[in-house]
């Protein structure tokens, strides 16, 4: 609850068991109500580490990002009451949970209905962003900044969203246009939005992205792609 607001987390894992709890523990407990894990088909510890930690844990069978994600929100739909705001965080501590006040402040105090934590340089850990993600990031942002007149500076993973917002984005990509897609509909669609400064540190485990040459390449493609194609 953050001004009598209820907010809930949705977590993507695949293979964090190394992390996920680590994530968890740092969410600060007052302000939140569910912690939802979207396990994806993960073949170690991470749904039980997880469920220990206190999180409700989900499972997806679909790889993908976003296929994660959309679990996890089915799952808020069908609560009663649904939640007032989402917030999305990755599993793989890179992100500071403990600034989920600085992520909401936007909303809470009526500024915006979507909020992003741009991972800027003087923030970030050596060596916690790829080159080619920081070049990755900058073009996307750049293009959508062309295609539809709004200059986001990240697609970061840690973001806020009103429930509202979200239902009227209709998010549907299932794996990594995920975090362009929230971004470019809320331009579309007129979504007020605010981009807050973010820590960021290198993750632990093992990179599933942007730390692999095909997980680089095949996210780069779809972002580019599902920029051109809501343009
Ligand atoms: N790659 C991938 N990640 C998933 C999937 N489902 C959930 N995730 C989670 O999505 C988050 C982002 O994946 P990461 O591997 O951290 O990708 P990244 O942040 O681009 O790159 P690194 O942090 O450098 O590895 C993590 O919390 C993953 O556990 C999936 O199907 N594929
Ligand atoms: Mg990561």
């Amino acid at each position: 609850m953050m001004n009598n607001r209820i907010v809930d987390i949705v977590i993507p894992a695949y293979n964090e068991q190394q992390s996920v709890a680590l994530v968890i523990n740092d969410i600060p407990k007052g302000l939140i109500r569910h912690i939802v894990v979207c396990d994806n088909n993960s073949t170690d510890l991470t749904a039980q580490v997880a469920r220990d930690a206190g999180a409700v844990v989900l499972r997806e069978t679909e790889q993908g990002y976003g296929a994660a994600c959309l679990r996890g929100l089915d799952f808020l739909r069908k609560q009663d009451p649904q939640p007032d705001i989402v917030v999305f965080l990755d599993a793989d501590y890179s992100d500071y949970p403990e600034e989920l006040p600085l992520i909401l402040e936007p909303i809470i105090s009526g500024k915006a209905e979507m909020v992003i934590g741009a991972r800027v340089a003087r923030f970030r850990e050596k060596g916690s962003m790829m080159p080619q993600q920081i070049f990755g990031n900058w073009l996307a942002t750049w293009m959508m900044s062309i295609l539809f007149g709004g200059r986001f500076t990240d697609l970061g993973p840690f973001r806020a969203i009103t429930w509202r917002g979200l239902e009227e984005i209709e998010m549907k990509d299932r794996n990594f246009g995920w975090t362009v897609e929230m971004q470019v509909k809320a331009l579309k669609k007129k979504i007020s939005w605010a981009e807050v400064p973010v820590h960021y540190r290198c993750r632990k485990g093992v990179s599933k992205v942007s730390g692999t040459v095909r997980g680089s390449v095949m996210a780069g493609y779809k972002i580019i792609f599902t920029i051109l194609r809501y343009a």
